[in-house]
């Protein structure tokens, strides 16, 4: 059997756990080859830290992929996070045209922001751009924020608490069910969160929940996206790879919250990933 491999369209933020700093490890303990397509390279991520450094890395996205062109790379899944520019989305979009095949499935997450509000790199026209490049896409993975964002509608009507209204959000995000939709940050019960998944396959709205652990840590998206991403990769279908991915994420912030590190630092996951390695072997790959 050979090793699932995702291309990774993320940034390097090298302290403060997001993006690759979590996709990478999380994907590699899932028996998943990652390969990190860079789009910026900063000193931290953005959300906590002021003067953080930035390096974009727009200019070297289309020389990496013309590179695995030539050299016929291919993959099960092509990923996409966070973006740092316009001009990246617009050149994600060409690699996700010129890399997807059939058997490719393509995961926008549509890092735009949380609780509300944008991200401060984020523009109204990078945030257009991102709804276009979710279009693209098999499954989208959007908090509640996002899904404002992407629907056009007000962040406060956006009521995650509610099944039915879950259940409408999430069958609107689908673009009339050509896409899956994955809406994290939904609390049907006071005591668990989780996400509503709508499965195009399938053509309903299925939940996905687990223990709700209070503290709003960065990089929580990433994580529960990655876990997911991976657990695709590894065969598993829609809501059972959501059901990992909010089980894993509630764990690891529990665990974060007992060793109390500052919000901003993230999750420490890392002794935890050897979980999602044995979930993995517990049951063998299906694809
Ligand atoms: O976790 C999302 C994310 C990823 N990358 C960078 C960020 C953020 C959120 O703030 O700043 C650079």
């Amino acid at each position: 059997m050979s090793v699932p491999r995702i291309a990774a369209v993320h940034d390097l933020s090298c302290f403060g756990r997001c993006s690759l700093t979590i996709v990478m490890p999380v994907l590699s303990a899932m028996g998943v080859q990652c390969c990190p397509l860079p789009t910026a390279l900063l000193s931290t991520h953005t959300g906590g830290f002021q003067g953080n450094t930035f390096l974009d890395l727009t200019g070297q996205m289309e020389p990496i992929a013309a590179h695995w062109r030539a050299e016929g790379v291919k993959f099960d899944a092509i990923y996409t996070g966070f973006m740092g520019s316009q001009e990246q989305i617009a050149l994600t979009e060409a690699f996700i045209r010129e890399f997807r095949r059939p058997e490719c499935r393509v995961i926008v997450d549509p890092v735009m922001g949380d609780h509300g509000k944008t991200y401060r790199t984020y523009t109204p026209e990078m945030c257009r751009a991102m709804a276009d490049l979710a279009a693209l896409a098999d499954v989208i993975t959007p908090n509640r924020t996002e899904a404002a964002l992407l629907l056009g509608e007000e962040y406060e009507n956006i009521r995650l608490d509610r099944e039915a209204d879950c259940r409408r959000w999430c069958e609107a995000l689908s673009l009339e069910g050509r896409r899956s939709v994955i809406l994290t940050g939904v609390s049907l019960t006071p005591d668990t969160v989780g996400a509503a998944c709508f499965d195009r396959g399938k053509g309903r709205v299925e939940f996905a929940a687990a223990p709700l652990v209070d503290g709003a840590f960065h990089g929580t998206g990433d994580l529960f996206a990655s876990v997911l991403a991976g657990a695709l990769a590894r065969g598993r279908r829609l809501t059972e790879a959501a059901h990992l991915a909010a089980e894993f994420t509630s764990q690891c912030v529990r665990r974060t919250r007992e060793a109390g590190p500052p919000r901003r630092e993230g999750v420490d996951f890392e002794p935890l990933l050897w979980r999602l390695g044995q979930r993995m072997e517990a049951e063998p790959c299906r694809n």
